[in-house]
């Protein structure tokens, strides 16, 4: 008999049909009434498959009261309650590493991008502006290679961006709450003294309660007029508002966004800024690596029911 499996949202199409081969598989999205489906048959079901972006409430797994394992398409876990799960004896599921090439590739996007004003020319252009008789001509860029990089939160993630940065010459140094051991940057205890170091911050820790706000107001004042943020972990690590103003007031040079802290709205006052690169959470939206999340996300789910073990099993507090 099959394992009647629940998922969240949808999913890659390839990945759908993979599940729904092996497993039991329904779809919480095509019910009209998810709350009062979950009263009725909630039971029903052993297995969840949810993402990043949704992740899974204590509340939801009182609703499933015979879950037994959860597989998350991505790595951050900020959406899934994980004490919940292990209080439930829930195991958890996830798809670490393989998403790394990608988030750092794009982390580089957004640094250049941003301090070589791409988007911002590309719209010069698209204007007519280079063609136009005695208009100014395109402004100065600022120089990456060779530039000084803090990177906020030096794992699996902020190792590869920093591994690429070491490809344009950079200085790196980091910020975590530990000191990394084995690499060759250094730790910067204090995360203000690294904004007021670099000429680009990267952000890569982990969202969630432990890290909302940890880029503040006096972060954004040290890091200052000559410095450029870029964000790829989650909007919740920079508090938004006080990045706002920062940019509106031009007391930072700049910034490349790809997560926002109540996605998808994207704060309005960004929007007629020239100076910051605003994308819709897409680091790890290539081809390649999504069918390698899909991948994680089945094998987990396929290992858990038959050997018992996921290959990338979420670390439970
Ligand atoms: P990871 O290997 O667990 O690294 C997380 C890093 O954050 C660690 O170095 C950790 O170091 C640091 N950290 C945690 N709490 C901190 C704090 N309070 N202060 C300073 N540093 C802190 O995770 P990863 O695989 O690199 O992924 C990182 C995050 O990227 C994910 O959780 C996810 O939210 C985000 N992400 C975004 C996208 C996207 O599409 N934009 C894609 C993938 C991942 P210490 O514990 O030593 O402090
Ligand atoms: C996800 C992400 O693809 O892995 C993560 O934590 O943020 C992205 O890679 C996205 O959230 C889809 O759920």
């Amino acid at each position: 008999m099959k394992h009647r499996i629940l998922q969240a949202g949808r999913l890659l199409p390839s990945l759908e049909r993979r599940l729904a081969e092996e497993f039991d598989l329904h779809l919480l999205a095509n019910e009209a009434d998810p709350p009062a489906f979950l009263a009725a048959r909630g039971h029903e079901f052993v297995g969840f498959v949810s993402s990043a972006g949704i992740g899974a409430s204590a509340a939801l797994m009182d609703a499933l009261p015979n879950l037994r394992v959860i597989s998350s398409f991505g790595v951050g876990l900020d959406k899934l309650d994980l004490a919940a799960a292990k209080q439930r004896g829930i195991a958890v599921g996830y798809t670490p590493d393989v998403l790394n090439d990608c988030v750092a590739d794009l982390a580089m996007v957004l640094m250049l991008d941003v301090a070589r004003r791409a988007s911002e020319a590309d719209r010069f252009v698209r204007r007519g502006d280079w063609t136009k008789p005695g208009l100014a001509a395109f402004p100065l860029g600022r120089k990456v290679s060779g530039a000084k990089l803090g990177i906020v939160g030096l794992g699996r993630i902020g190792r590869t961006i920093a591994q690429r940065a070491a490809g344009f010459e950079m200085e790196i140094r980091y910020h975590s709450r530990r000191p990394v051991e084995g690499v060759p940057w250094a730790h910067e205890p204090s995360l203000t003294g690294l904004a007021q170091w670099c000429d680009f911050l990267v952000v890569i820790t982990a969202g969630g309660a432990g890290t909302r706000h940890l880029v503040d107001a006096a972060v954004l004042d040290a890091l200052g007029p000559r410095g450029f943020i870029v964000n790829v972990a989650r909007g919740s690590v920079i508090d938004e508002a006080a990045l706002v103003r920062a940019l509106v007031e031009r007391r930072i040079a700049g910034a490349g966004l790809d997560v926002f802290e109540d996605e998808p709205r994207v704060p309005p006052e960004l929007f007629g800024l020239d100076n910051v690169v605003l994308l819709p959470h897409i680091a790890s939206a290539t081809e390649e690596t999504r069918q390698a999340m899909a991948d994680r996300v089945f094998d987990n789910l396929q290992g858990f029911f038959r050997e018992g073990r996921m290959v990338s099993p979420a670390p439970l507090p």
